[in-house]
């Protein structure tokens, strides 16, 4: 592939470097320091979930598009595909039991041959498995039964001791528990009891290992969630302890939720974990990132990049991010290559934000002042820099110009097969 990349590059080099060198020089001229910005672009991972590696679905059709991957080891190597191409998707985030890992070490290796690292490892007790003795369909955690929440317990710390073999350093914890009828429950006992049972999971987590609680406003329960938004999670997060910390998914909020704000606050508090990047028009869509609310994600950015600065974070290590999204009409690749990109232009133009001089009107309550600086950064056509970032790192100019130009997908069929399925949602 990598004489590929460079082929591909060197077609279009010229009208990229043009491009490039034009918006070097504005922003030199405006005194940002081009290089600093490349860096951070370069070091700025978001790691691929394999549930995404397949054409999603929804409770109504699924319409698989060929060449899906067929196991673990296919999910890895299109994981090292999208990588190759863009240099920014160098973690795969594995989902229990779907991806259980036979040889710990064979995987280990394979991922390594690929420049990846496993990311995040989500435990599942939103299903039922074969095998298992218990039921959740009135939840897991939270259940009024202890043998079902002995059961979801031990699942989550088989979950974790996956992860250590991987060299993962972190678990997700998202619950579907809640209730869909009024009266259904106890609320105040299906928080403790989802409590009392984080606390035996987060006993068994390594020193060095996080816990991501993720929220969500509804769905598959339409009347409480028992973590359902960032207040409970943040809630649970805090009784357990410092290595807790509540997961943002951008799709997982009521409508027209203030997303930017609650990072902001979360960040103050030291509590942002994690994120799950997708986008969505009317609730948990899981569409590609940036396809449907790009300023927001701009105004997220900004706050995450303003409140780590603050702390003091690493933008590319200190937080675990994301791309949570699967649907179902396009090529689950291209999709991801577009997400990826979204998500660094995103970030791209919240690193060119005066910050300066947003303060001083901030402080000066010039209102209209605050909009133009925020609205400079975001009108600005970052592309060229964050493709020249991925050029730098030895990936494609035009990622999904080359994967098609290569047939990618053609001979993912040839191999793979045109009926597979692969697992996911
Ligand atoms: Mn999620």
């Amino acid at each position: 592939m990598q004489s590929e990349i460079l082929r591909h590059n060197d077609t279009l080099l010229t009208q990229h470097t043009r491009r490039y060198q034009f918006l070097k020089d504005e922003l030199e001229h405006n005194g940002v320091d081009v290089d600093i910005i490349l860096q951070k672009l370069t070091e700025f991972q978001i790691a691929i979930p394999s549930w995404a590696l397949g054409t999603g679905g929804t409770r109504f059709g699924r319409f698989p598009g060929g060449g899906e991957p067929r196991n673990l080891e296919e999910k890895i190597a299109d994981v090292g595909l999208l990588h190759s191409l863009n240099r920014s998707s160098g973690a795969i985030s594995l989902h229990i039991p779907w991806d259980i890992p036979e040889d710990a070490q064979a995987i280990r290796d394979l991922a390594a041959s690929y420049d990846l690292k496993f990311d995040a490892v989500n435990s599942n007790t939103f299903q039922d498995q074969r095998d298992q003795e218990f039921s959740y369909k009135f939840g897991s955690l939270q259940h009024v039964d202890s043998q079902v929440r002995k059961q979801a317990i031990d699942h989550n710390i088989e979950v974790i001791r996956h992860g250590i073999e991987l060299g993962s350093k972190s678990l997700t914890v998202w619950l579907s528990d809640g209730s869909c009828f009024p009266g259904q429950l106890n609320f105040r006992k299906a928080f403790e009891n989802t409590l009392k049972s984080l606390e035996e999971i987060y006993k068994t987590l390594p020193s060095d290992w996080k816990m991501f609680v993720e929220y969500k406003a509804y769905e598959p329960n339409f009347y409480s969630m028992t973590v359902g938004d960032w207040g409970q999670s943040l809630l649970y997060a805090n009784k357990l302890g410092n290595k807790a910390y509540t997961l943002v998914d951008l799709g997982h909020h009521l409508p027209n939720a203030n997303i930017e704000q609650i990072v902001s606050l979360l960040l103050m508090e030291g509590k942002l974990g994690g994120f799950h990047f997708n986008d969505s028009k009317y609730g948990d869509d899981d569409l590609t990132v940036g396809s449907i609310k790009p300023y927001q994600l701009f105004l997220i950015f900004n706050e995450l990049v303003s409140g780590m600065d603050e702390k003091g974070l690493n933008h590319a290590t200190d937080l675990g991010w994301m791309i949570d999204a699967s649907h179902n009409v396009k090529d689950p690749l291209e999709d991801l290559l577009q997400s990826v990109e979204a998500i660094k232009i995103a970030y791209a133009q919240s690193l060119l934000i005066d910050r300066k001089t947003l303060n001083y009107a901030q402080l000066n309550s010039d209102v209209t002042l605050c909009q133009e600086i925020l609205q400079e950064a975001y009108r600005t056509d970052v592309r060229p820099l964050v493709a020249e970032s991925r050029k730098r790192a030895g990936g494609a100019l035009e990622p999904i110009k080359l994967f098609r130009d290569k047939m990618v997908r053609q001979q993912l069929i040839d191999v793979r097969g045109s009926k597979v399925m692969a697992t996911g949602l």
